[in-house]
């Protein structure tokens, strides 16, 4: 009778589990997702995305482009401290035919963070030629910790992520009569911005508002999530309680 008992707790047990353990990534104290959605500057075909998640200053970075010159290096930022927006070819102000760095500082702001391959990260990095992704389809993934105003401009809604260096005549290299902004030794094309996107706070992982335990919610995955949190307080007794007990201090600490 006991061992018939015991073997549908376990599999009833498992199969809860998940969930639960679930319902306490997403609501992982104090970590925040991010999205930019890469848009083309200077004609750059560049599309991506780029994604941060935040816990505490310590960032995880992905970001994934395409459309970007072969064997080249895209110097790539977290800018902050502007109007936290992308630039037009209507910001290149001195009609050159590239909207250079400069002039596009007023939409996106200075380097926050360069996002480098190893090493440094800080703004001293900016032009770090030989630590930057160089693939005409980038990939890009690391964990770096940001400067205290970097990490507080994702939460303000002011960060912006740039990747540099456009092709803009398709000579293949970075080339031409126009000079860079930022180094007069280097041409416009190798620093000029390439793709923008503006970080906003991303949909997926957000714990809905109120507290699972008061069961006042109006979604359906609110209630779902309480039928299922009774369930399995029911069958895995003391484990399901410390759950609940967790997701109130979650609650708790969002409040
Ligand atoms: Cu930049």
């Amino acid at each position: 009778m006991r061992k018939a008992f015991a073997l549908p707790t376990v599999a009833l047990a498992a199969a809860a589990f998940p969930l639960l353990t679930m319902t306490g990534a997403s609501a992982h104290e104090g970590a925040h997702s991010f999205q930019a959605n890469l848009g083309a500057v200077n004609g750059s075909g560049v599309t991506g995305t780029g994604m941060v998640t935040l816990d505490g200053n310590t960032a995880t970075v992905t970001i994934d482009a395409s459309g970007l010159l072969a064997g080249a290096p895209h110097a790539q930022h977290f800018h902050f401290g502007a109007a936290g927006t992308c630039p037009t070819q209507a910001d290149d102000a001195n009609g050159d035919g590239f909207v250079a760095v400069t002039e596009a500082a007023a939409r996106y702001g200075a380097i926050g963070t360069s996002l480098t391959t190893s090493g440094d990260t800080s703004p001293d990095s900016g032009l770090a030629i030989d630590r930057f992704p160089t693939d005409a389809n980038e990939s890009y993934t690391r964990t770096i910790e940001l400067t205290p105003d970097v990490a507080a401009a994702f939460e303000q809604g002011t960060a912006v992520l740039v990747l540099h260096g456009v092709d803009k005549d398709g000579s293949g290299t970075y080339d031409g009569d126009i000079k860079s902004d930022l180094d007069p030794s280097l041409p416009m094309e190798a620093t000029a911005p390439a793709a923008c996107g503006a970080f906003d706070a991303a949909q997926m992982g957000t714990t809905p508002a109120g507290g699972a335990e008061t069961g006042g919610g109006s979604t359906a995955g609110i209630e779902q999530q309480t039928a299922i949190g009774v369930g399995a307080a029911a069958l895995v007794g003391a484990a399901a309680a410390g759950a609940v007990a967790y997701r109130r201090r979650q609650a708790a600490d969002q409040a």
